[in-house]
């Protein structure tokens, strides 16, 4: 196919996301996480190391993108596999951008989640991830995704290239929602006790 390229070097193309496995017809790059990587995210380090240990190391999430250099958006795929480490879905990092100005969404193509989000000054909120939901993630709002069904969770992203990624605190004392595993199923939203 020819490609049309304007002044800038950027061209229109458009790519095809597969909404059960996530993958992108044409990207730029990609990279994945195991749960040996995720150490510090789980509330429960004994869980998180029987889970490491026993011969195995699970990926927990991928992430596929498409980036042309020199646009201000850019777009991708996160792949969320399922799982649990002590009774907590396995779930992304979790971040504010850099850039506090910059927001994002996440538009949900097959599976089931939950968008944990958190501003700032430590309002939560959180939003159902399920095939067609589209989340708009504002500006200056922490944003963690987590797995809380039995197949994979496939959803496409987009912000701005600038945004960059800080995970400060988040990192250390994560968000302060837990979403864990119910007896007898779903799941339920809980304190996290690292911020009583
Ligand atoms: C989504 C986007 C990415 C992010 C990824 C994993 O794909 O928001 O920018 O990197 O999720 O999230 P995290 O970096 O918090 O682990
Ligand atoms: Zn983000």
């Amino acid at each position: 196919m020819q490609r049309s390229i304007g002044v800038n070097g950027l061209f229109p193309e458009g790519v095809l996301i597969d909404a059960t496995s996530g993958e992108l017809s044409s990207c730029t790059g990609r990279y994945m996480k195991r749960l040996s990587e995720l150490e510090a995210i789980f509330a429960d380090r004994v869980a998180h190391a029987a889970a490491v240990t026993q011969g195995s190391d699970p990926i927990a999430y991928e992430v596929i993108e498409y980036r042309q250099i020199g646009s201000d958006i850019f777009f991708g795929t996160t792949i969320m596999h399922p799982g649990t480490v002590g009774g907590e879905f396995y779930m992304t990092r979790g971040h504010f951008h850099e850039r506090r100005e910059m927001g994002e969404i996440y538009y949900t193509q097959s599976g089931s989640g939950v968008l944990l989000l958190q501003s700032r000054d430590g309002v939560t909120r959180d939003v159902e991830m399920r095939p067609g939901v589209c989340a708009f993630i504002p500006p200056d709002w922490a944003h963690r995704s987590v797995n809380t069904g039995d197949g994979k969770l496939v959803f496409l992203w987009c912000c701005n290239q600038s945004a960059g990624h800080d995970y400060g605190d988040i990192l250390k004392r994560g968000m302060r929602k837990r979403v864990v595993k119910r007896e007898g199923g779903g799941f339920d939203i809980v304190q996290n006790t690292a911020h009583l």
